[in-house]
């Protein structure tokens, strides 16, 4: 039977069995609330189905749950970098926000680099923290080669994941946060999963031809948003957030995991910026003409991206999150484990 469950019932529930499986609290804790709040928010790619394979990453040694994440503060550099340890990113973003901020802050303009982690999750909890701070932030990181550029057949960028934030007073931030494929994986994974077929135009199979068949996706190569756009800026991630940050590109990711079924290990880049300091001598209070660019999109009847989010978290915490039968058994198995 489907359950309802609180936001705080079910991150202690998460939190418990990652616990179970021999995670440190940061870790643990880290990750319970960004499952959770996937959940939460409606977010389903990146909620409580996410846990199966965090467990199975544990389990083939391939990130450290007890990882110690470490960060490299001393200098006054606008480069703020987070060492996760062979660990999860979240508690490594965790550890580097404050001093990512304080020097966004006073320069105008930091990145917070992690490195070393495994990444599994939605890009917007991390934004959001950002933008708490009234700051800007565009967050990237690669993922596993499983998109074939625009005009090739095969595998090679990741669904490499970009995300954007700006601070609004009073009110839930402007976000988007999408993959730079068609879809994320984890939709196609959902789509597998409930025998459904996929839409047209968001995967080819191992000869190169369109299919909307979830098996013959995974084992072909899903497709970049915009053709040849979304391919040039799921390479710019690779660029931005692999090679210039000394870290994995989704080709290297795949050959050190072997596998597409475990959470990937690579690196993330979080940029923040001080809209203040970057319109300081120039006209016009930036957070103001911001609200007329919103107020003009909505104007037309569009919606804000996140819209559907931030309403979705406002019924989940007044009313709870529900989780279908097979959901619920799935959690009850891995408490029993
Ligand atoms: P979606 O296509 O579902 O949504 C992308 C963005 O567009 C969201 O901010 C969404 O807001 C917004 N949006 C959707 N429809 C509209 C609309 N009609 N008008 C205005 N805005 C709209 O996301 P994806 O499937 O591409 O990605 C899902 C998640 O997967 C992301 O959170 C991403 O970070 C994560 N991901 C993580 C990866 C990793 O390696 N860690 C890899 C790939 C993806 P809203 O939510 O309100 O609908
Ligand atoms: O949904 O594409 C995805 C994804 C890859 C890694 C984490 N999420």
């Amino acid at each position: 039977m489907e359950q309802t469950l609180t936001v705080d019932a079910l991150r202690d529930r998460v939190e418990g069995i990652f616990r179970h499986a021999g995670m440190n609290a940061i870790q643990a804790a880290a990750l319970s609330r960004v499952i959770t709040a996937g959940e939460r928010d409606g977010c389903k790619s990146h909620g409580v189905y996410r846990i199966e394979g965090v467990l199975r990453t544990l389990k083939a040694g391939k990130v450290l749950g007890t990882a110690e994440p470490e960060l490299d503060g001393g200098s006054d550099s606008a480069i703020v970098r987070v060492n996760a340890r062979g660990g999860f990113s979240n508690p490594a973003f965790e550890l580097g926000l404050p001093v990512l901020a304080a020097r966004a802050k006073r320069l105008g303009l930091a990145a917070l680099v992690v490195n070393d982690c495994t990444h599994f999750a939605a890009l917007w909890p991390e934004v959001e923290a950002v933008t708490d701070h009234g700051l800007a932030t565009m967050v990237m990181c690669p993922s596993y080669a499983t998109v074939a550029p625009a005009g090739g057949k095969r595998p090679l960028l990741g669904t490499n994941p970009f995300a954007f934030g700006w601070p609004r007073t009073g009110r839930a931030p402007y976000v988007f946060d999408f993959a730079t494929s068609v879809a994320a994986r984890g939709e196609i994974e959902l789509h597998r999963r409930a025998g459904k077929p996929l839409p047209k135009g968001w995967a080819i199979d191992a000869e190169g031809q369109p299919t909307t068949d979830p098996e013959a996706a995974l084992a072909g190569a899903m497709l970049p948003f915009g053709g040849h756009k979304g391919s040039a800026i799921g390479t710019m991630i690779e660029l931005l957030a692999g090679v210039m940050i000394g870290d994995l590109t989704s080709p290297e990711v795949l050959d050190f995991l072997g596998s597409t079924t475990l959470a990937p290990f690579h690196g993330e880049l979080i940029l923040a910026l001080s809209p203040e300091k970057f319109t300081a001598g120039r006209e016009g209070d930036p957070f103001a003409r911001a609200e007329l660019l919103f107020e003009a999109i909505q104007g037309q009847g569009a919606r804000l991206p996140s819209q559907r989010r931030f309403a979705a978290r406002a019924k989940a915490e007044a009313e709870g999150i529900t989780l279908s039968d097979s959901e619920i058994a799935q959690l009850e198995r891995f408490e029993s484990l």
